[in-house]
């Protein structure tokens, strides 16, 4: 058990999610001393310039990858798969999450013990520790998912229907899989896959077949290897030895106070994928939103002009409001949000018919969701109306900025 073999699945639309399973694979290399064989499933979404950075990665750390287009090696088996599951399941879920499944099927056979990792994690110590553990009598561990949550664990259609005993349903971000196993029985995919048919609300697809087949008897490993970021956040722990499991919309680069996300770019920096061409196309990015600010900055102040604006929130918001937006003679603010948090829609369309033709302001979280009322009324965004929260420094408690969506554009 020498070398360790690490297995990682990818779809990669529009060739900037490679940047995320190369960020994963970095960490694993930075923390061993132990030669390590990266498996890397695919298809023909790979552009040449990440299989490169994918290849130079390797080299760079002296350790080895392997390549397998999904597409060409189980094309079949794939479209087969495909015919089973209803077509609201496959719009959902990347094809990605298919291929792990199918890992027994394309691996060499000398790889008889694989670590499945998801592109989201942060191997943030020794991958040797993981690859020794025990697996369960059928070949598999885990991290049971209220240990990855912390005790937060999703409500799961699999648990509530009673299909999986809610302590014994895992997370699959972190696998380690007895590959041989996987190879004498492929039924469990296609019994799996008819579950998924049986069962089209549960949402975790991959997880929910791996949970159908081996819930029953995997062994489960400590919380440290799947920490959820995103709780753990929350709890305020130090980062330790573990691995980090960034699921869900996690990270931010823009919070940069966050070591979570300090943690995240440290590793990110470190990979082929953080280059010149990177740095110039994020300064590029940062460059059209700044622009683009003024153009909002200009909207609001032509649907302003020679108005008489009303600013609706909540009474706390009110002293706030009135000093930052120099609220003027004739122009008021009213607390359309009541003490309990609640706001009633009709009243308020009511009161902005009876005052048309003033710009209305608005501070609330509803924002969104208001939208299509307003419509409905006869009342234009950014003509009739604008979002107050947009027009405030996150600082001054205005909507929170968020860096997530920038670096996963790049
Ligand atoms: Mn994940």
């Amino acid at each position: 058990m020498g070398r360790v073999h690490i297995c990682y699945a990818m779809y990669d639309k529009k060739g900037t999610f490679s940047k995320y399973v190369g960020t994963s694979m970095t960490s694993v290399f930075e923390n061993t001393e132990a030669p390590v064989t990266m498996h890397l499933m695919h298809d023909s979404t790979l552009t040449d310039d990440n299989r490169k950075k994918f290849e130079a990665l390797a080299e760079r750390y002296g350790q080895e990858i392997k390549f397998y287009n999904m597409e060409d090696l189980v094309g079949d088996v794939l479209g087969g798969i495909l015919d089973i599951i209803p077509k609201a399941l496959t719009d959902r879920f990347s094809q990605a999450a298919l291929y792990r499944l199918l890992a027994g099927a394309v691996m060499p056979k000398d790889v008889r013990r694989l670590i499945y990792l998801d592109a989201d994690t942060i191997v943030n110590l020794d991958i040797e520790e993981l690859w020794h553990e025990k697996l369960g009598e059928n070949g598999l561990a885990a991290v049971e998912e209220t240990a990855a949550t912390q005790g937060n664990p999703a409500d799961q259609p699999l648990i509530s229907k009673g299909i999986v005993a809610r302590d014994r349903y895992f997370n699959s971000g972190v696998l380690v899989i007895d590959l041989d196993r996987w190879r004498e029985h492929p039924e469990f995919l296609t019994d799996g896959l008819q579950m998924l048919s049986d069962n089209p609300d549960c949402f975790c697809f991959d997880q929910d077949i791996l949970n159908f087949s081996f819930a029953v008897a995997y062994a489960k490993l400590p919380g440290r290897y799947d920490v959820f970021v995103s709780v753990d956040r929350y709890l305020g722990n130090e980062i330790r030895a573990a691995i980090y499991h960034y699921a869900g919309a996690v990270l931010d680069p823009f919070n940069a106070a966050d070591a979570h996300n300090r943690l995240y770019v440290s590793y990110f920096t470190k990979s082929p994928w953080c280059s010149d061409d990177f740095v110039m196309r994020l300064f590029g990015r940062m460059y059209e939103i700044m622009d683009s600010s003024r153009a909002g900055s200009r909207e609001y102040l032509t649907a302003a002009a020679g108005r008489r604006r009303i600013f609706l929130g909540s009474a706390e918001m009110r002293d706030k409001v009135e000093r930052y937006f120099r609220i003027k003679k004739g122009e008021e603010y009213k607390a359309v949000i009541g003490k309990d948090g609640t706001l009633s829609v009709k009243p308020l369309i009511q009161m902005m018919k009876e005052n048309r033709g003033a710009l209305f302001v608005l501070f609330m979280d509803v924002y969104e969701d208001l939208k299509m009322h307003f419509q409905k009324a006869g009342f234009e965004e950014m003509t009739d109306y604008v979002d107050g929260l947009q027009l405030m420094t996150e600082t001054e408690g205005g909507t929170k900025l968020w860096g997530g969506d920038l670096f996963s554009s790049l």
